[in-house]
Parts: C-alpha cells; structure tokens; sequence
C-alpha cells in the first residue's frame, strides 16, 4: 500500500464523519442545500477526492473508485431523506391556519346559590352586619337545647334530622350560630351566619333535604320589632327592586318571642296564585322574631338590658324568586345544562 493510498483512505474517513456531523445540525432547506454543494458539488469534497485518484499508483484506483462511490451514495441518500423530513415538517407548519381564533379554555363558575349567596353577604355587610361560620355537624345542644327546644319538644318534630349519635346532628337551621356567637361576644352583636342545613323533608317543588339559610341577629339596647321589619324590608328591596312585596305573618319558635314568618310576593305568578307558591301569590322566605330572654339565658346576656331580632332566611327560595325558577331541585341535579345559565 502507498502513502497516497493511506493518504486518501484517511481523508475519505474524515470527510465522512465531517459530513454526518454537519448533516446533524443543519436546520432547514437552504443549510441543507449548502451542506450538498460542500459535498457533492462540481467543486466540492466528494469531487476532489476523486481528483484525487490521479496520485494513486493505477492497482489502487479501483479500490479507492469504490469506495468514493460508495461516499457519494451515501451521502445522496441522506440528503434526501433529511429533506423530505424537512418538506413534511415545513408542510405541517403550513397547513396550520394562524388567522383562526383561540379556543379559550373552559372555565368553571360559581354556583348559582353561591352567587346568590354573595349578593345576599353584600347586601347585610353593607347594612353593618359581620359574617359569622358554625359547624354543620352540631351538638344538639346548640341546634336545639340552647335555642329553648327541649328533648321532649314536639317543635323539634318539625325540624326531623338525621342524628350521628345521641350528642350530635347534621343541623338543621343556621340558628346555633346565634349560640355560638353570642356565648363568644357580648353585645352589641350584628350577624349573619350564611351555611347549609339539613332535614328530613320530603323534596318536592320548593323543599329540598339539604339547603342553605342565612341566619341574621341583632341585639343590643332598645332593639324592637321595627327594626327587623325595616332591615328585611331594605334586603328585600335591595335583591329584587322597588316592586317586591314583603309580609310577616304570625308564628312560633321557641327560641323567639313574638314569633313570625316573612314572605316575599311571588315571582312567577306575581301575586295571582300558582304551584310554585301553592296558590297563596306568596313565597315563604324566612322565620323571624324577637329573640326570647330564655334564650338570653343560656349565653349569659341581660334580658332587662338588651333585646335583639332574629331571622333565618332559605336561600334557594331567594334564589328561585331571582332566577325565576320554578323547581328547587335543579339546583342539586348536577345538570350543567341548567348551570351554565348563570
Ligand atoms: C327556621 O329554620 C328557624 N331557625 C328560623 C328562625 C331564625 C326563626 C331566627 C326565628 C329566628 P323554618 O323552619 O321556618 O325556621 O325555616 C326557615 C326558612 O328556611 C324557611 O322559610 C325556608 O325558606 C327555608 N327552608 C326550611 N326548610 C327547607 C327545605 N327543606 N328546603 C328548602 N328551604 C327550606
């Protein structure tokens, strides 16, 4: 073998290794197409090394011949194949219309009630009340003992839950947070307690097992009937406009005296009579009353001193007559059919 041949033999293997190495970075067309005059070209690499065949001795050349066919082969073959990867890609990128509009991610929304619910804490902070929590499993002794219900109570017939043992309920009104705010703070107090309840009540059109009341308390010197009817009156006013009629109607718990109910006039019929309001023109919203100073007793507050209001309002009900709805179970189908809406 000559030193020519040797020679020759190292520069095909580098030019080879050169090459796959520049094919590896190269990243579109026009580099590719610069790598393959470097290479293959009339003036470029693979050309000059078969200019090259002239310095061998002639029993080498056909060896050598071979072999830089086998090069420019090669080398062929790879620049085809990287550039149909590059037409495909450039294709894709085509094929892509930039001009279409964005497709915006789905997003979540609140609840209905929740909205409503929000409305409603506005409307009572911007009044001066403060926004108190308690828990939804309740010792009896504040959803009923406290509150002047008894064990042997029949009032608590009307409040049936479901018990987790002789101590606790899911609790079935907002009005042990009264209790608990009034065994932590001395008056003045002003309140609400949003939160859900639970009873055994059948569902139909305007009952549901498990629902949402926010409780409201107010004591403090001098506090009187009037104030209670002049604050539901504003909130009334304030969720559903000027045209919404309020009325209290006389009633009973025993943690309240006197004792009353408030309706709202009823959206659908406006006060005619239908089977959302059952024929009445109205929908009932809340219990009321003035707070019993047997009540005052459990928490420790003068009944000769302070007086104080109380409500608690069924926040479906509120909701049904803003959405007009005619049916409370829609608000726990689940069906986003009906959700979307709001
Ligand atoms: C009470 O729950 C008393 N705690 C309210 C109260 C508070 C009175 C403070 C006096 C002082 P009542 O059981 O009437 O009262 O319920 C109050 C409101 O909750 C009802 O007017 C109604 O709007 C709503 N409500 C009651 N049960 C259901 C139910 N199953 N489904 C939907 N809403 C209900």
């Amino acid at each position: 073998m000559t030193d020519a041949f040797a020679k020759i033999q190292a520069l095909i293997h580098n030019t080879e290794q050169e090459f796959v190495a520049q094919l590896l970075t190269v990243q579109d067309r026009q580099q590719l197409e610069q790598l393959r005059i470097l290479y293959l070209g009339r003036k470029g690499r693979v050309q000059a090394l078969f200019s090259s065949l002239a310095q061998l001795d002639p029993a080498e050349r056909p060896m050598i011949g071979q072999e830089l066919n086998r090069l420019k082969k090669e080398f062929e073959e790879k620049l085809t194949a990287k550039l149909s990867k590059a037409a495909q890609s450039a294709k894709t990128i085509e094929q892509f219309d930039y001009s279409l509009p964005g497709r915006s991610p789905a997003s979540g929304g609140l609840h209905p009630l929740m909205q409503v619910l929000d409305e409603i804490k506005s409307i009572f902070t911007s009044m001066g009340f403060r926004i108190e929590e308690g828990p939804e499993i309740e010792l009896d002794y504040y959803n009923f003992e406290a509150l002047n219900i008894p064990p042997y109570h029949p009032s608590r017939d009307m409040q049936d839950t479901f018990y987790l043992d002789g101590k606790y309920v899911l609790r079935t009104h907002t009005s042990p947070v009264q209790i608990r705010t009034m065994e932590r703070q001395k008056p003045p107090v002003r309140m609400i307690a949003p939160g859900r309840c639970f009873r055994k009540d059948t569902p139909d059109a305007t009952h549901s097992p498990t629902f949402h009341q926010v409780e409201g308390l107010c004591v403090d010197r001098d506090i009187s009937f009037a104030d209670l009817k002049g604050v539901v009156q504003v909130f009334a006013q304030k969720m559903f406009g000027q045209d919404v009629r309020v009325r209290f109607r006389p009633s009973f718990f025993p943690f309240t005296e006197p004792s009353a109910e408030y309706d709202f006039s009823c959206f659908v019929c406006q006060g005619k009579g239908c089977r959302v309001c059952k024929g009445t023109g109205w929908i009932e919203i809340s219990g009321a009353g003035m707070v019993d100073p047997a009540v005052f007793g459990f928490v420790d507050y003068d009944p000769n001193v302070y007086s104080g209001y109380a409500f608690g309002m069924g926040v479906e009900r509120i909701a049904m007559l803003k959405y007009q709805i005619n049916d409370i179970r829609y608000f726990f189908d689940n069906d986003l059919r009906f959700l979307e809406q709001f």
